[in-house]
């Protein structure tokens, strides 16, 4: 086991389009177990593989109250939205400290690969579906805050990029 770092918006990293997994394989359990631990170590609900520098459609997730039911979704797609859609407080490891309103469905259905490679059938309301279209956009390189005004964004890329300088120095 063991910690991966988060890339941190702006990091153009982020901006990778991920490719679909092939075949899961030994590393990709290794990958899974390291980023679930990542999740768990930074209070977060999910992961996409994206955010520790690896470009594979592969996201992990734990809504549940006591962070002890991770969901694995592999090759994840949506095959179905309501028709109803709400803005919601989004948060992301790659962007700290900054939470804004997204629009996303209010439901979804998505068919993944699990951990053991075997599909399965995810329906999702609430924060759960909000989690995996966060989730599923950063496979497609697209970070929450593209979703905002440009200057909101440039405002929030001038603080970022104040972190890491004090970070930096200190
Ligand atoms: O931990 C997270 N919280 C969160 C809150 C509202 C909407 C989406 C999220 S996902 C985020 C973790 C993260 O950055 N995943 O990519
Ligand atoms: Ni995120």
């Amino acid at each position: 086991m063991a910690l991966l770092n988060i890339l941190r918006y702006p990091d153009p990293r982020l901006h990778t389009v991920a490719k679909p997994v092939v075949s899961v394989e030994p590393r990709h359990r290794t990958l899974i177990a390291d980023m679930l631990e990542t999740m768990y170590e930074a209070k977060g609900i999910g992961l996409a593989a994206t955010q520790v520098d690896v470009h594979e459609r592969l996201i992990v997730i734990d809504t549940s109250e006591d962070r002890n039911q991770p969901l694995v979704l592999i090759n994840p797609r949506i095959v179905w939205t309501s028709a109803g859609r709400h803005v919601n407080e989004e948060g992301c490891l790659s962007v700290p400290g900054i939470y804004d309103g997204v629009e996303r469905f209010d439901a979804i259905r998505a068919e993944a690969l699990d951990a053991d490679g075997r599909g399965q059938t995810i329906e999702a309301d609430g924060l759960l579906a909000v989690c995996i279209q966060h989730e599923m956009d950063h496979l497609l390189g697209k970070v929450f805050v593209e979703y905002l005004s440009a200057l909101k964004r440039t405002r929030i890329k001038t603080k970022m990029l104040k972190q890491l300088r004090e970070e930096v120095r200190a």
